[in-house]
């Protein structure tokens, strides 16, 4: 029973706690003595899942210490601090990551193997921590590791949510949502932090002093207490932290008397109102409860984290203060990952002002110089606008502030500025133009109150500058910069792809691409190599085989290695459209039903995958993945085709899918409607695993364009400023579709992949304008396109496969997606913030 019993184990290897191990007995011995002495799990078993956790506390002991280091080093030093601010963080799953970032791999593969399990086996056991939606989180998450690994003093501040992003079930029914559980046992990473624990009011009134001062009182008071996940840099000690909070009650909230009285729910009410804040990630917010909730999670953020903030600003001048607000800007500067966390600024404005004491002047001062916010989106649904009557309920003095805030810009812009005074119904920040229901803007507040306003990539922030905010720029022309994303190539290359990351090594006869991406230009010089070619390919087929046994396992189909991989991954949306590669899929089919045996043998066989979810509320979404689903199930299964094409669905996307997908990848789609992907991240993630892309001028496709060449790009569909323009001749009727488009849509309409009603999603696409219909994305407009350009994928595949995904490395070099880079120009934008060597 080797491997399977800890009474085995413990004879064999004994338990003896060494935090530091760094010889593979050593660490054997470390797992051993977690897995005894942290006994979650029967000691007559010591399975891959014991095996697990034994193994995640073995490696959080290293972490705690180089943490522990970190912290001191930062307190003694008094560096300036940066804090990303964020609802979102997609961390996915951490084993891996870090015992190769801190390059321990091969003593913990030894140690496990020693104690019978393999450590690829053990690492898949791991919960992905989706704490996150999409871009925006995944990114932040990037950011960590990034920071960490550039020596940067830097935390990241998020909710410790109880069920992250929801689990999709994928059924022919469509997707199902279940409770997402990665805390259904524990977490091995976190420590919890007994002794960071601060009080957080909701609801309450403003209460005034006979000398004009102003509290906040009364209402509900919940407690948030931390956990600290230790993030660690690449190969230095810089070990930072990603603090969650969450929600708690003290002993005497709860009510005694009434629970042995028989009342129980009333007994526990604030212990469940708790429960609720940090319960799930975006819980839905149709009702007043859901929006209340919503802010509520904005607010415990923002309040707790700047709380704390302030806290280890004064406990690093050992608590004295007075007179050196003036100092905050200089040793904080606070991030806010779009307008979720835009509560940070009055809550500042607050504490400095009430609590502090400061005068208006210098508390606005302060706040102004400390915070910056980035803009993830230009999406009207998204620009976040929350009702007056909600604020003025739940944060009384917060909404105070705001209409003072929002008083003295436009003071500001009378005086200053007055030929954009006809501007402010759209610039101020409450709008009250339905004088029933004002409301908040909660990005206006944010572009008002920051002193930095970022885009996501080049196309976004001139779309920010000309378009979104381009009233303020003419106030303040350098408040807005470009900061285009990146990546960390650790996870999404060197630990996703180690067998191309090894290719790549010693072809450039060093591995310091991977803190360093500009250095793969060095491959340029062996485009023409065969060897590296070859090399290439077969690194490419191991990655497409690994893939298709996953399908395999989540899908029971069967696909075959030796067609083009074709994937388009992201959240299921009309603008990043889906539905135009479903079209296509069905258009192929079609013309591949048409073609004679002969002829069908002469076509490039392709395998689309799709995988994404699908907002629980969004119906049309939804039906994008019915509708591929049903697509899958006919094509898959027709005989007459199904060597040349498969579709299907990959359920349940998250990062640890991701890292399976994107090295197997050949081709992949980004193909929004351009002007609407901020950037984009999975495109650079694809392009440095040497994937083709297929895609629109949307987001960082322009950048990664110029970056791997033209060549490697297959372009198609209306550019941004085109867009406007087309949706206008749409609306008057001038829009002529192509027949293969028609041609598409009749085909589903007609029954052939099943009975489900197709036409509400099909009808948005048709029409000139109105809800849901005029194709407002202009998937018709940019369907001949993306057939030609797919039809010059089909060519340059089989002309030349072998070469077809090692030929875009060749030529990249990739280094500005490194989220390196956006961190680096975040330092240098933040004045005063730099790298800081944590001494070994
Ligand atoms: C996303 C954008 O949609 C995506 O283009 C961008 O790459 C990512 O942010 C990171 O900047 N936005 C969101 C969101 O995730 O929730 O608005």
């Amino acid at each position: 029973d080797k491997g399977s019993s800890l009474v085995f184990l413990t004879k064999k290897v004994p338990a003896v706690a060494r935090p530091s191990a760094e010889e593979p007995w050593e660490v054997a011995s470390n797992i051993s003595y977690h897995a005894q002495y942290n006994p979650h799990f029967s000691p007559f078993k010591f399975d891959a899942e014991q095996a697990f956790y034994a193994t995640a506390r073995s490696v959080r002991d290293q972490l705690i210490q180089r943490w522990n280091d970190t912290c001191y080093h930062n307190h003694k030093n008094d560096p300036k601090q940066t804090y990303y601010l964020s609802m979102e963080y997609l961390q996915g799953r951490a084993l891996t990551n870090a015992i190769g970032n801190l390059g321990i791999q091969g003593a913990y593969a030894d140690a496990l193997t020693k104690l019978g399990h393999e450590i690829e086996e053990i690492a898949e056991m791991e919960k992905d921590a989706a704490l996150g939606n999409g871009g925006l989180g995944r990114l932040a998450s990037c950011f960590l590791d990034s920071m960490a690994t550039l020596n940067l003093p830097a935390w990241g501040y998020g909710l410790r949510y109880r069920y992250g992003l929801f689990k999709q079930k994928i059924s022919k029914d469509g997707q199902e949502e279940l409770a997402e559980d990665w805390l259904d046992k524990f977490s091995p990473w976190e420590l919890v932090r007994h002794d960071v624990v601060f009080p957080v009011r909701f609801f309450g009134h403003v209460e005034v002093s006979s000398t004009g001062t102003r509290k906040w009182v009364g209402g509900e008071v919940i407690q948030a207490l931390a956990y600290d996940v230790p993030i660690p840099g690449y190969k230095t000690k810089n070990t930072i932290s990603l603090r969650l909070w969450d929600a708690k009650t003290r002993a005497e909230d709860f009510n005694l008397f009434q629970f042995n009285d028989g009342q129980y729910q009333s007994a526990a009410q604030l212990h469940s109102n708790a429960q609720q804040i940090c319960a799930v990630l975006y819980p839905g917010d149709t009702t007043e409860n859901g929006k209340i909730l919503r802010l509520k999670q904005q607010f415990f953020l923002c309040k707790i984290s700047e709380q704390d903030i302030i806290a280890r600003f004064k406990e690093r001048r050992d608590g004295k203060v007075a007179c050196q607000w003036s100092e905050f800007h200089t040793k904080v500067a606070v991030q806010l990952n779009d307008t979720h966390p835009a509560l940070a600024i009055p809550e500042l404005m607050r504490l400095l002002l009430d609590v502090e004491e400061l005068a208006w002047d210098e508390a606005w001062d302060v706040t102004s110089r400390t915070i910056a916010y980035t803009n993830h989106t230009v999406l009207p649904e998204a620009l976040e606008k929350w009702s007056h009557a909600i604020m003025w309920k739940l944060l009384p003095r917060h909404l105070e502030i705001i209409e003072e805030i929002d008083k003295r810009f436009k003071e500001v812009v009378r005086r200053d500025h007055t030929p954009m005074e006809s501007k402010l119904p759209m610039m101020q920040i409450l709008d009250s133009s339905n004088p029933e229901k004002p409301v908040v803007r909660m990005a206006n507040l944010c572009v008002v109150s920051s002193h930095i306003v970022n885009g996501v990539a080049q196309l976004h922030t001139e779309i920010l500058k000309s378009e979104l905010f381009a009233d303020y720029v003419s106030l303040w022309p350098n408040k807005f910069q470009n900061k285009t994303n990146g990546i960390t190539p650790r996870r999404w290359l060197h630990f996703c792809n180690q067998e191309l990351s090894n290719i790549i090594t010693k072809w450039l006869k060093t591995d310091t691409w991977i803190t360093n991406l500009d250095l793969l230009s060095g491959l340029r010089q062996f485009a023409d190599n065969d060897d590296l070619h070859s090399e290439w390919a077969s690194a490419k087929m191991s990655s497409k085989n690994r893939l298709a046994q996953f399908v395999f396992k989540v899908t029971g189909v069967q696909i075959d290695s030796n067609t083009l991989f074709d994937i388009q991954i992201k959240r299921i949306h009309e603008y990043k459209r889906q539905l135009l590669n479903i079209l296509g899929a069905v258009y192929r089919y079609k013309k591949l039903k048409e073609m004679s045996t002969e002829e069908r043998k002469k076509e490039t066989p392709r395998t689309i995958m799709i995988g994404g979810k699908a907002f629980a509320t969004y119906t049309n979404a939804k039906r994008i993945v019915k509708l591929v689903i049903d697509v899958g199930s006919v094509v898959n299964n027709d005989p007459d085709t199904k060597d040349y094409l498969k579709v299907v669905f990959v359920p349940n996307y998250n990062v640890s899918v991701a890292e399976l997908l994107i090295p197997g990848s050949e081709l992949s789609q980004h193909i929004s409607t351009a002007g609407m992907e901020a950037s984009g991240t999975s495109n650079m993630k694809f392009a440095l695993n040497g994937c083709l892309i297929i895609g629109t001028l949307d987001g960082a496709n322009v950048e990664i364009r110029e970056e791997i060449g033209a060549d490697n790009f297959f372009v198609f569909g209306a550019t941004a400023d085109e867009v406007p323009r087309l949706r206008k001749e749409r609306e008057n009727g001038m829009f002529k579709p192509d027949p293969r488009f028609e041609e598409a849509k009749h085909f589903i309409r007609s029954g052939a992949f099943g009975t489900y009603d197709y036409n509400p999603l099909l009808d948005s696409l048709e029409g000139n304008s109105g809800y849901g219909r005029g194709d407002y994305f202009l998937v018709g407009q940019d369907f001949p396109s993306y057939i030609d350009a797919q039809a010059e994928v089909d060519k340059a595949y089989k002309n030349e496969a072998r070469s077809i995904s090692s030929r875009s490395l060749s030529t990249q070099g990739g280094g500005r997606f490194l989220s390196h880079c956006t961190g680096k120009q975040f330092e240098l934008d933040i004045e005063g913030i730099e790298e800081k060597f944590v001494p070994q």
